[in-house]
């Protein structure tokens, strides 16, 4: 069978509401497979870690790695910020996987390419605290994120932290595309409905958000 042009096997009518944008479905079962493959690759050659917080050092239950150029990483005394290198193999991030590039140019509207994927993992009774990202100098550029396996319940609020929150299931497959004045709302991520996929064997949740951090 012709192999499809673009990644995305529908046209899904997105909800856009203060720059944000809720695709569901956008991937199909098969490219979901695809992403998880590429994806064991990237973390076989840049481990997950459990990075910790800033001053506190206090973990992440999220464990997290990155592809691309730049990642993300955090610890007590360096806080958060973008480098080059893992910070326990010393090598470079593993470029991120064509599939992935290819949906930023379906979505991300924006005239470079991500420069930075980070991989969170959520085993099933982990979370993400409500935070803002303010760590890219580009805050023009969207954030686009792609999820697989278990649901999670995600929640937006507003630019202070005491906004009320929206909440919204995000599940495999779906494409979360952040721009506008939503990318630096409150959110995070309140709970995993853990046996709500196989497609993880492991369970639990992967998600890869795919940013600009310079300006173009
Ligand atoms: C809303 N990740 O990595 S992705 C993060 O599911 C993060 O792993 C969540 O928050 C996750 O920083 C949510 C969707 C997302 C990404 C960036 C945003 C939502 C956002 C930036 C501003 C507002
Ligand atoms: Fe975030």
């Amino acid at each position: 069978m012709q192999q499809a042009q673009r990644v995305c096997q529908q046209r899904a009518p997105a909800t856009d509401t203060a720059g944000w944008r809720h695709l569901p479905g956008w991937l199909g079962l098969e490219q979901q497979r695809a992403l998880l493959l590429s994806m064991r690759a990237v973390i076989a050659a840049a481990p997950l870690l459990r990075l910790a917080m800033p001053r506190t050092g206090k973990p992440f239950s999220v464990m997290m790695t990155n592809c691309g150029p730049l990642g993300w990483v955090s610890d007590r005394d360096g806080g958060y910020r973008y480098q080059r290198i893992h910070p326990e193999t010393g090598q470079p991030w593993p470029p991120i996987p064509d599939l992935l590039g290819e949906i930023w140019k379906e979505v991300a509207g924006y005239r470079a390419p991500p420069e930075a994927c980070l991989v969170n993992y959520y085993a099933p009774d982990t979370k993400l605290g409500s935070h803002r990202d303010a760590d890219e100098d580009d805050a023009n550029a969207p954030v686009v994120s792609v999820s697989l396996g278990d649901d999670a319940t995600f929640h937006i609020a507003g630019p202070r932290r005491v906004d009320p929150k929206q909440r919204l299931v995000l599940k495999s497959g779906d494409v979360f595309v952040l721009g506008g004045t939503a990318r630096n709302f409150y959110h995070g991520i309140d709970r995993i409905h853990p046996g709500t996929s196989d497609l993880l064997a492991e369970g639990g949740r992967f998600c890869f958000t795919l940013r600009r951090v310079t300006r173009p």
